[in-house]
């Protein structure tokens, strides 16, 4: 099958009056073949428009023909750690960070990173080892793009394992399988920025998607999305996969 995909991207942010720092609503990546693509950008203008974040006043909808050739990649494997408070669930994630290699000292200034900064468009890459900051991009991180999971291939992912269908997880288990893929990642840390959601996941290749149910308190604001990696590693092009190479996810039974 030689298909051809398009990447198409949105962002919306709201800029308030004049002088205010500009706020993150809401972003969206997505793979569309051609024919589909007006579905596509409906999806994401819809995405952007809902946001409990707030509403937009300003909206972007990119469209980028793909070049590069699409790797098909299967989800990870996916647990939920069920927990009763925000304490027992950070508890929960530095022990299944340390549990992939990621160093005590890289977790602790992972941490202390995330309630400083305010990234809150993209994901900061931080070294396993020694916990130093690795992209430098400042206060807007790396952005993940070029990555889907059909579907059809998904719902039955989902239904198999007996997960309701939810776009939320469904997006991040996308990304997550397409961030730990790349060998200098050690692991992932992520919370939502949405104030309504407060599960979040510890992700690593042979560690699978790690749920845990409570990572913030309902009503907060503040996400998290944080790539703890190898600091030996060529980080350009770690970078440059991370944005650029097209990964489709898709599952099989048998896997
Ligand atoms: N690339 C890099 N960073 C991103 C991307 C991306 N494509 N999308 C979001 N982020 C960063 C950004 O800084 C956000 O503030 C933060 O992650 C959170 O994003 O039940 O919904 O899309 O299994 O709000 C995880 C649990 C939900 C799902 C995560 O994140 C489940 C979520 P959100
Ligand atoms: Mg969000």
């Amino acid at each position: 099958m030689d298909e051809h995909f398009y990447s198409v991207r949105m962002r919306a942010a709201q800029h308030g009056s004049e002088g205010q720092r500009e706020k993150h609503i809401s972003g969206g990546e997505l793979l569309s073949a051609y024919k589909d693509l007006e579905k596509a950008a409906q999806m994401l203008l819809e995405k952007g428009l809902n946001h409990s974040r707030g509403r937009p006043d300003f909206m972007q909808i990119q469209l980028d023909f793909v070049e590069e050739p699409v790797t098909y990649t299967a989800p990870l494997h996916t647990a939920t750690n069920e927990v009763s408070s925000v304490e027992e669930g950070h508890t929960a994630a530095r022990k299944l960070l340390l549990r992939t290699g990621v160093s005590e000292r890289a977790v602790d200034q992972a941490y202390q990173m995330v309630t400083e900064n305010s990234v809150t468009r993209g994901a900061v890459l931080i070294d396993a080892g020694t916990g130093g900051r690795l992209d430098q991009r400042g206060d807007r991180g790396v952005r993940v793009s070029r990555m889907d999971w059909p579907a059809e291939n998904y719902g039955r992912w989902a239904e198999f394992h007996g997960f309701p269908e939810n776009p939320r997880m469904k997006e991040a288990l996308t990304l997550a399988a397409k961030v730990c893929r790349h060998p200098a990642v050690t692991a992932e840390l992520c919370w939502s920025d949405d104030p309504g959601y407060v599960t979040g996941y510890v992700a690593g290749s042979r560690l699978g998607y790690q749920r845990i149910t409570k990572l913030k308190e309902r009503g907060d604001e503040q996400g998290c999305r944080v790539f703890f990696v190898d600091g030996r590693a060529d980080i350009k092009s770690c970078i440059h996969y991370l944005e650029k190479d097209p990964i489709i996810i898709r599952w099989r039974e048998t896997e």
